[in-house]
């Protein structure tokens, strides 16, 4: 049963119980009202008070049903919060732990109200793409004011149930208990206390009014506006909130709904839902169970003191995990150190970081130059020069002193992960972390799991990436793992466009409009045009029929690496990052259109985007259809923090699945039949084509 019932004495107790959050699904519904039903059929119960079990009060409601009939199915959520309104018992919400979007509201619903401390308090429906649907635009306003419960509606933060209960005037609570532990006793006292209370009071019949509200609504309409670009729910929350204070309360309830319902349909809102799972399932390895034991990570070790191995660092110091850093020479210890100080003090004179926190840090992190220092670390992670020889020195010193059940760990972003675990006695412990730079900002993990990486291991660097702030996905052994091996394909295109007419400012301006934080050629001149080069001249020699842009290699024998270099695709004004149009670039690209007989044409912006994202949903088909990556969702969560696809598109994946997949084979192969592409690269990944013929979607 996920809503249970008791009678303590003369009152009955409805316990939520759907774990893991008591999210308001249909069966726990039902309960609540069955509940209800026979508290007031019962002569002997005078009050009733509604309680969850476990770890929360409700986590609202289940998201898992929406777009399913069940979320549609009586009792909606509304129909139980009149149910409760209605009862002629007093109804006691008794509130602990997480009180969040329907699960507030219900309570809101309810007569009288007793918290614990500590509780999380939220209505985070805006973090979906939505607002609070049953009732919470209506009743909060009437509880802790206009202003007040606004700002928690457009920001869907959690607020601790102790602030709120000592913000003076506020009603939400009519009691806060001493501690979540006497929260129970301390509700059913005062539900025997307020037994006999006669009228019931009902939230519904609060005033709510704002003392200047045209002027206020449209402060926070601009503000909104500001905050809330790709986003259409932050802006209705504030018409809802509005028309609480300006309508009845059935009838702001009536707009709330309609909102709702809206935005419940909009791609955006699809794009969020999707993502709250997908981040949650990229944590989950299919075949590594959750209750895997894990290995107790008391001390890091990382090898090198670059940009990567100092910014690796932080991520441990930041989590309070001591770090040894170790170099061949003290110059280069030296240097890393103090880009590491360097990166605190920032932070520090920004206000992000107090200075005991930041002392704190740097006290946890120590450097040699030996590698008998990192004996008794349990964990060791190597980022230095990418290339396999030098991954072999270092591993094959590892697998001598590092202590038996070390996990190894390889920053590697693009070579083998079973070559390097052979270079060990100890392949099971091995593993890649391919973090990505800036190492202490960027959120992505790609998890390199090889043939022989233990289960244990990997469940418990997906643990360690989660106390460190990171998402983690996991990714199989393949050239460039998941994100970079998606992106060669979406640099190819890029530099077709050019061939075929486009300047590098048109690609990134079309791309940048869809939403992506940093177009190709912005972002190849942020990361070093170097890399790909390099990149493109192994390839020739492992893959020598991939087809290319010849216009990348001119720019870099031109030296124009980018940022680094002053210029690149761009022109930088010393010390600026403002990307300006190269005239030297644009005349290079002419030549070399020339040179190659191309006549260029005008290419829309509709094929700029459809191309460069495209290119990535196929070659993330091939990569799940190889189990290089085991979801979809997965790939999702890579370029949506690693690679700067616009959250409210969902990722790749789930917006070829918007778009329909069917459409996406067509575009293909109208692409294919393009001269100047390459038609091998869109062929169809075999399970895109099957999907797509078949109707259906990614996830
Ligand atoms: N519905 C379904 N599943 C949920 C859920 C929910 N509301 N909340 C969490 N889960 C699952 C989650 O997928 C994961 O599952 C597990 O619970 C633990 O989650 C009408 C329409 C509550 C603060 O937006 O913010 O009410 O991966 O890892 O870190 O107005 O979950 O284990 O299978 O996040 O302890 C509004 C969303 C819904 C709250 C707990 N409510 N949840 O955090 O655990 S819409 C929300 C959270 C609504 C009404 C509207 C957090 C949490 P699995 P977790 P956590």
């Amino acid at each position: 049963m996920t809503a249970e019932y008791q009678v303590h004495g003369d009152v009955a107790v409805i316990t939520l119980n759907n774990p893991p959050v008591n999210g308001l699904g249909l069966a726990t519904r039902r309960g609540i009202v069955e509940g209800l039903d026979r508290a007031q059929a019962d002569a002997a119960v005078k009050a009733i008070v509604i309680t969850g079990a476990g770890g929360a009060f409700s986590g609202g409601a289940d998201i898992k049903e929406f777009g399913t009939d069940k979320s549609l199915q009586e009792p909606n959520l509304h129909s139980v919060i009149s149910a409760i309104e209605h009862c002629e018992k007093p109804v006691v919400a008794a509130i602990h732990t997480v009180c969040m979007g329907g699960g507030l509201e219900l309570a809101l619903g309810c007569h009288y109200r007793v918290a614990a401390p500590g509780c999380s308090v939220a209505l985070p429906e805006v973090k979906l793409g939505l607002l609070p649907g049953a009732g919470g635009t209506q009743r909060l306003p009437r509880v802790v004011g206009v202003e007040a419960a606004l700002n928690m509606i457009v920001s869907g933060e959690a607020v601790k149930s102790e602030f709120i209960g000592a913000v003076a005037g506020q009603k939400l609570f009519d009691k806060m208990a001493a501690s979540p532990e006497s929260l129970a006793e301390e509700a059913l006292a005062f539900a025997r206390s307020v037994a006999d209370a006669r009228p019931l009071p009902l939230v519904r019949n609060l005033p709510c009014k704002h003392p200047e509200g045209d002027a206020y609504f449209q402060f926070a309409r601009n503000m909104v506006k500001g905050m809330a670009r790709n986003f259409p729910a932050p802006a209705k929350c504030v018409d809802a909130v509005e028309a609480a204070t300006k309508k009845k309360f059935a009838e702001g309830l009536a707009t709330e709904r309609e909102l709702f319902i809206n935005l419940m349909w909009t791609p955006e809102s699809r794009a969020l839902r999707h993502l709250f799972f997908a981040e949650r399932a990229a944590s989950k390895i299919p075949d590594v169970p959750s209750d895997t034991p894990k290995r107790d990570i008391k001390k890091v070790g990382v090898i090198g003191a670059g940009t990567m191995g100092g910014g690796i660092s932080m991520n441990f110091l930041n989590a309070g995990i001591p770090v040894t850093i170790l170099e061949t020479k003290q110059e280069a210890l030296d240097r890393g150190i103090a880009t590491i100080q360097k990166n605190y003090e920032a932070q520090v004179k920004k206000g992000k970081l107090k200075e005991d926190k930041y002392q704190q840090r740097m006290a946890l992190l120590s450097t040699t130059l030996n590698y008998d220092d990192l004996k008794d670390c349990d964990l060791i992670i190597e980022a230095v020069f990418e290339e396999l020889g030098v991954k072999e020195t270092v591993f094959k010193q590892l697998d001598k002193v590092a202590k038996p059940g070390a996990i190894l760990a390889s920053n590697t972003s693009t070579l083998d992960v079973d070559k390097i675990a052979a270079f060990t006695q100890r392949p099971q412990d091995v593993v890649g972390m391919h973090f990505f730079s800036p190492a202490n900002v960027m959120r992505l993990l790609e998890v390199v799991r090889g043939k022989h990486t233990a289960k244990d291991v990997l469940a418990t660097v997906m643990a360690i990436a989660k106390k460190i702030k990171k998402t983690a996905v996991v990714s199989g052994v393949c050239d460039g793992f998941i994100g970079n091996r998606m992106i060669e394909r979406y640099s190819q295109q890029a530099g077709f466009l050019l061939d075929e007419g486009c300047t590098p400012s048109q690609v990134d301006k079309a791309i940048e409009k869809f939403g992506f934080a940093m177009g190709p050629f912005r972002m190849g001149d942020l990361a070093g045009n170097d890399i790909g080069w390099a990149i493109r001249k192994r390839r020739a020699v492992e893959q020598p029929d991939m087809k290319y842009s010849k216009t990348a290699d001119l720019l870099c024998e031109k030296g124009r690496f980018g940022q680094k270099t002053g210029k690149g695709w761009y022109d930088y004004a010393p010390g600026k990052r403002d990307a300006i149009p190269s005239q030297e670039v644009l005349d290079m690209i002419e030549q070399h259109r020339k040179d190659a007989g191309i006549a260029p044409r005008k290419v829309s912006d509709e094929e700029i985007v459809q191309r460069l994202v495209y290119s990535l949903v196929n070659e993330g088909a091939k990569i799940l259809e190889e189990g290089i990556a085991s979801k979809s969702g997965d790939i999702d969560m890579v370029y949506l923090t690693g690679y700067g696809f616009p959250i409210h598109r969902g990722g790749p994946m789930h917006y070829a699945s918007e778009v329909g997949l069917f459409n996406v084979v067509q575009a293909m192969q109208r692409f294919a039949r393009n001269p100047l592409d390459d038609a091998r690269a869109w062929q169809p990944a075999p399970l895109l084509a099957q999907l797509a013929a078949e109707g259906k979607a990614f996830a």
